[in-house]
């Protein structure tokens, strides 16, 4: 097991548009091993494959209270259900500190494949449909402030590039 570093906005790699999963093998397993050790660390509700500059198209996430429901999703599609947009207030382990409202489509079938390359489709609201939705907006190189006004992100942009700096001083 391994800790892996998560990238922080504004990365540029965090921009990669992630390729899909091919191989179910047993380093894909302990990607997934080391991704779920990393957002149980953090602490975060998910982790994409993207902020820790993989860029394949895998997705962890843990949305119980007591940590206990551990979800993959590879290679997930996305079809939304309803034109009813929800509202959240997001937070990102690639933008720590900052959250901020944001407005997606509220209820979505996720189609995906398991660690084992199993095939599933769930159908998703609230938080599974926010959380699933904020994790593939990284594997296609967006992050939550994307969706902000230029001056939002700009003053967040520049209160990271500080913190980055101040931290690698
Ligand atoms: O831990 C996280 N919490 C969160 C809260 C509201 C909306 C989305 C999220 S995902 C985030 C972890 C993360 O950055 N995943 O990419
Ligand atoms: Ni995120």
């Amino acid at each position: 097991m391994a800790l892996l570093n998560i990238l922080e906005f504004p990365d540029a790699r965090l921009r990669t548009i992630a390729k899909p999963v091919t191989e179910f093998d047993e380093k894909l397993q302990t990607v997934i091993q080391d991704m779920f050790e990393t957002m149980y660390d953090a602490p975060g509700i998910g982790l994409a494959a993207t902020q820790v500059n993989i860029h394949k198209q895998l997705i962890v996430m843990d949305l119980s209270e007591d940590k206990t429901d551990p979800q993959v999703f590879v290679n997930p599609k996305i079809e939304v259900l309803s034109d009813e947009d929800f509202d959240y207030e997001e937070g990102c382990l690639s933008v720590p500190g900052f959250y901020e409202k944001v407005s997606r489509p509220g209820v979505i079938n996720i189609t995906a494949q398991d660690a084992t390359g199993a095939s599933f489709t769930v159908k998703a609201d609230g938080l599974l449909a926010v959380c699933i939705q904020h994790e593939m907006d990284h594997l296609d190189g967006k992050l939550f402030v994307d969706y902000l006004s230029n001056m939002k992100r700009n003053r967040i942009k520049k209160k990271l590039e500080k913190q980055h700096r101040l931290a690698a001083s």
